[in-house]
C-alpha cells in the first residue's frame, strides 16, 4: 500500500525547518491563553483606535473597519510558552491600510498595542508594517472565537504570540519604548522566535 509521508517525512526541508528553536508542532491544538477573563465583547461595541504620533487620530467601527481593502495571512504561529502551530489562514485588514489612513508621524518609533480588557504589548513600528501585522477577525474561514481574541485581536506573526493582542482596541504611535503587560512582567520587548527573545537579556 504507497505510503503518503506528507510534510513529516521531510524532515528539515518540511515541517521541521518552519520550527524555531525550542518549539514544537501542536499540530491540531490551538491551546487558548491569556490572564484576563474572556470578554464577551458585542461587534456593535468593538472599535479600533489609532492615536499618539499620527497626523489625524481615528476611531472605526465594526462596520468601517470592514469596508477598508481586505488582506490575509497565511502562515504559523508560535507562542513564547514553546508551542507553535502551522498554516494557519487569517483575514482581515494590513495594520499598513490603518496606518496611512491616519498619517505617521516622523517621530512615531514605537507601538502600544491595548486590548478592551486593558492587556497591552508594545512593539517597534518596523514590526508592525510593511506588511508584518493585521487586525483580524477570521480564522480558517469562520469568525474568531471570543477565547481567541473576538470579535478582533491583533496578529503579528512572525513575533512571539504575546505580541497579538487579543480583543484589540488599538495602537498608540510613541516616540520611545515603553513596557506593555508582559514586558514589565519579564517577556522580551521585540520576542523573536528565531532568536529565542522570550526573556528580558536573550
Ligand atoms: N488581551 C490579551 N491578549 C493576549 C494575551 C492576554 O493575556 N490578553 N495573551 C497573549 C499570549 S501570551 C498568547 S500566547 C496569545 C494566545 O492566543 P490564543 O489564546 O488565541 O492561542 O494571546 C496573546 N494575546
Ligand atoms: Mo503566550
Amino acid at each position: 500500500m504507497p505510503i503518503t509521508r506528507g510534510f513529516a517525512g521531510r524532515g528539515r526541508s518540511g515541517r521541521d525547518s518552519r520550527l524555531p528553536p525550542g518549539q514544537f508542532d501542536a499540530g491540531e491544538d490551538w491551546p487558548v491563553l491569556h490572564v484576563e477573563a474572556t470578554p464577551s465583547l458585542a461587534t456593535k461595541d468593538w472599535t479600533f483606535t489609532v492615536d499618539g504620533l499620527v497626523d489625524t487620530p481615528t476611531t472605526w467601527t465594526w462596520d468601517e473597519i470592514h469596508a477598508l481593502p481586505g488582506d490575509r495571512y497565511e502562515g504559523d504561529i508560535h507562542c513564547v510558552t514553546t508551542w507553535s502551530k502551522f498554516g494557519m489562514t487569517f483575514d482581515g485588514v494590513s495594520v499598513d491600510t490603518l496606518l496611512e489612513i491616519a498619517g505617521l508621524q516622523d517621530d512615531a518609533a514605537y507601538v502600544m498595542a491595548r486590548s478592551h480588557t486593558g492587556y497591552t504589548t508594545n512593539l517597534p513600528i518596523e514590526d508592525v508594517t510593511d506588511g508584518h501585522a493585521w487586525v483580524v477577525w477570521d480564522v480558517d474561514g469562520a469568525p474568531l472565537e471570543a477565547v481567541h481574541g473576538g470579535p478582533a485581536r491583533l496578529l503579528v506573526p512572525h513575533l512571539y504570540f504575546w505580541k497579538s493582542a487579543k480583543w484589540v482596541s488599538g495602537l498608540t504611535l510613541m516616540a520611545e519604548d515603553e513596557p506593555g503587560f508582559w514586558e514589565q512582567n519579564g517577556y522580551h520587548d521585540r520576542g523573536d522566535p528565531w532568536r529565542e527573545q522570550r526573556y528580558q537579556g536573550d
